[in-house]
C-alpha cells in the first residue's frame, strides 16, 4: 500500500483499530516546540546509550518529564533522575504536553497525561530496530510520537516481530498515536536518509510521549 498517496488527501490516516497518523499536527506550534526541546536538551544533553547487550544505540537520546527512559547494561527502565547529571529530568514543555493530550484525544484517547518524553535524535544512517514498548506500567495508556526535521520511514508491524511491517513515510510535524489493540505492535524506523531540513538541518528528532508510571 502506498501510504504517501493518502497523505495529501487527508489530515489523518487510520493505521489500525487503535492507531492514527495525524499529518502535520505539530506544525502550528513548531517554533515554540523546538525552543522547549532545545531548553530541555541544554539541561539533559543528548547521549549515546547502550543496549543491555552492550551495543551502542544509533540514535542519541535524552528525556524530559517526571520520568526518563534509559538503557544500559542493567536493562531498559524509567528513572526519575538523569544518570549523567544525577538531577531530575527537565520538565516537559507545556506546549508538548498540550500537543500530546490533544493528539491523543483526537485519536480517541481522552485524558492522556504523559509523564515521560523520550527525545531521540537521528543523524543520517541512524535507525531503530523493530521493538515493542513494554517498559510502562499500564498498557491501556496510548503512545504519542512527534516527528520533526528530516523525513523518515516508520515501520508499523504487527503483534509478532516477524509480521510484515507497513511503511509509513513520516514528515516534519507528523504525529502518530497508538493504543488499544495496537499498543503492543512492533515498530521501528529505517535508516534516516541524508538531507537538510530548513529548521533542523541534517537531523530528525522524534519525541515519544508515554505514561510510564
Ligand atoms: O523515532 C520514531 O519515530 C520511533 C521511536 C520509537 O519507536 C521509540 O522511541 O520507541
Amino acid at each position: 500500500m502506498d501510504l504517501s498517496l493518502w497523505q495529501s488527501e487527508s489530515q489523518s490516516t487510520r493505521l489500525g483499530s487503535g492507531s492514527v497518523w495525524l499529518h502535520g499536527n505539530a506544525l502550528a506550534e513548531e517554533s515554540v516546540l523546538l525552543a522547549g526541546i532545545a531548553d530541555a536538551l541544554a539541561h539533559a544533553p543528548l547521549r549515546q546509550m547502550v543496549t543491555p547487550g552492550g551495543q551502542p544505540m544509533s540514535v542519541l537520546t535524552s528525556s524530559c518529564g517526571a520520568l526518563g527512559w534509559i538503557s544500559d547494561r542493567r536493562g531498559y527502565r524509567y528513572s526519575e533522575r538523569d544518570p549523567h547529571t544525577n538531577q531530575p529530568w527537565p520538565p516537559m514543555p507545556a506546549v508538548l504536553l498540550q500537543l500530546a493530550t490533544q493528539a491523543a484525544a483526537q485519536a480517541g484517547y481522552a485524558d492522556f497525561v504523559p509523564d515521560a518524553c523520550l527525545i531521540n535524535q537521528y543523524q543520517p544512517g541512524a535507525r531503530m530496530g523493530l521493538h515493542q514498548d513494554r517498559d510502562e506500567q499500564d498498557f491501556n495508556q496510548p503512545i504519542v510520537s512527534v516527528s520533526l526535521g528530516l523525513p523518515a520511514v516508520f515501520l508499523w508491524g504487527g503483534a509478532r516481530r516477524s509480521d510484515k511491517a507497513m511503511r509509513v513515510p513520516l514528515q516534519h510535524g507528523d504525529v502518530l498515536v497508538w493504543g488499544g489493540e495496537d499498543r503492543l505492535r512492533y515498530h521501528g524506523v529505517l535508516p534516516v536518509k541524508p538531507g537538510s531540513h530548513p529548521l533542523l538541518g541534517n537531523v530528525r528528532i522524534n519525541l515519544t510521549l508515554r505514561k510510564a508510571a
